[in-house]
């Protein structure tokens, strides 16, 4: 093949180029993606940051992290920090739904654009993010509510349930609670007697039941629990007391992590409802078409079941947080 005296001089000049840069120079600078976690309460949450972990290392994506300790104010520092580094895409899940648009604006002004993972926020303005990819925590609470009404059909009642509600003012205590309501107001037999906060967590689950078990005792039937983590710790609460659980009193939760699973093999809890941590390879996919400059649509959702004592053997081996 003839080559012309013009092609030669640019392949020649290129050549040159490319031996002056450093290798680096063409290689694509990595995205930096800042992700401020809520905390680390749950088992939930554990496998939450280990999937956000894994799935950048995976994309090849520089990853800050940080842990707020279920405090706002961390998070809202955090995000700052991100602003002023100029990452590329911040993302969170927002420990509760109100009190962002401030910090927001300001990663707006930035240019640096924000996805919501797990949990949404409060505003009237959703130019502030991205996307929000997450459970739909209504629905969660409505296939605890339609499980329970399933299993007590037969029964005239008055059937007594006590709550263990998530964090005050968190999407999903909000919304999980929203929904189990919608289904149980149908029969006037379901009463919600007791409903108290144990923030996502063991201990403070099992606190909150040994107030609900010595104030009512025997008058409870059913418990509702808005994550396993709160409805294990109440389960050892209701054994202390000398009652047996998902017997003696009928447990719903929700998550269905290794715990949940563990307990209902050993017949201490009757079901949960499945609410999926492994939103890292969704996120990461998210910065990488953000990057690219694609659209993204405004709503991400995760598909999760339900999984009662009866398939919990069969399903463990399945599972993967
Ligand atoms: C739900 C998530 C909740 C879990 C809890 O998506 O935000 O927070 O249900 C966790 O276990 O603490």
């Amino acid at each position: 093949m003839k080559l012309n005296r013009r092609t030669l001089n640019i392949a020649l000049a290129s050549a040159t180029l490319s031996s002056l840069l450093p290798a680096t120079a063409f290689a694509q600078k990595k995205p930096v993606l800042g992700f401020a976690q809520v905390g680390a309460e749950s088992e939930w949450r554990t496998a939450n940051t280990e999937s956000i972990k894994s799935a950048a290392k995976e994309a090849g994506i520089e990853l800050k992290f940080s842990d707020a300790q279920q405090k706002q104010e961390n998070q809202i520092k955090a995000i700052r920090s991100y602003i002023a580094q100029k990452v590329d895409v911040i993302a969170f899940s927002p420990v509760v739904e109100s009190g962002w648009d401030t910090v927001l604006l300001e990663a707006k002004a930035a240019k640096i654009p924000v996805v919501l993972t797990d949990r949404s926020v409060n505003t009237k303005d959703d130019s502030l993010y991205v996307t929000f990819m997450g459970s739909d925590f209504v629905e969660e609470g409505r296939k605890a509510g339609r499980w329970l009404v399933e299993k007590e059909k037969g029964n005239a009642g008055p059937i007594n349930i006590v709550e263990l509600q998530g964090t005050v003012g968190s999407a999903p205590a909000i919304d999980r609670k929203k929904g189990f309501e919608e289904i149980i107001k149908a029969d006037p037999k379901f009463k919600i007697i007791r409903s108290q906060t144990g923030d996502f967590t063991r201990a403070k689950g099992k606190e909150v039941m040994e107030a609900f078990l010595k104030a009512e005792g025997k008058k409870i039937n059913v418990l509702y629990a808005h994550n396993d983590d709160m409805a294990i710790g109440a389960i050892q609460a209701i054994e202390e007391a000398g009652m047996k659980p998902a017997q003696d009193i009928i447990i719903i939760s929700i998550d269905a992590v290794k715990g949940a699973f563990e307990a209902m093999m050993a017949g201490k809890l009757n079901v949960s409802v499945e609410c999926s941590p492994l939103l890292g390879p969704q996120l990461m996919a998210a910065v990488a078409d953000i990057k690219a400059g694609k659209p993204l649509p405004k709503r991400i959702l995760t598909k999760e079941g339900i999984f009662p004592m009866e398939v919990a053997k069969a399903e463990f081996p399945n599972r993967k947080y």
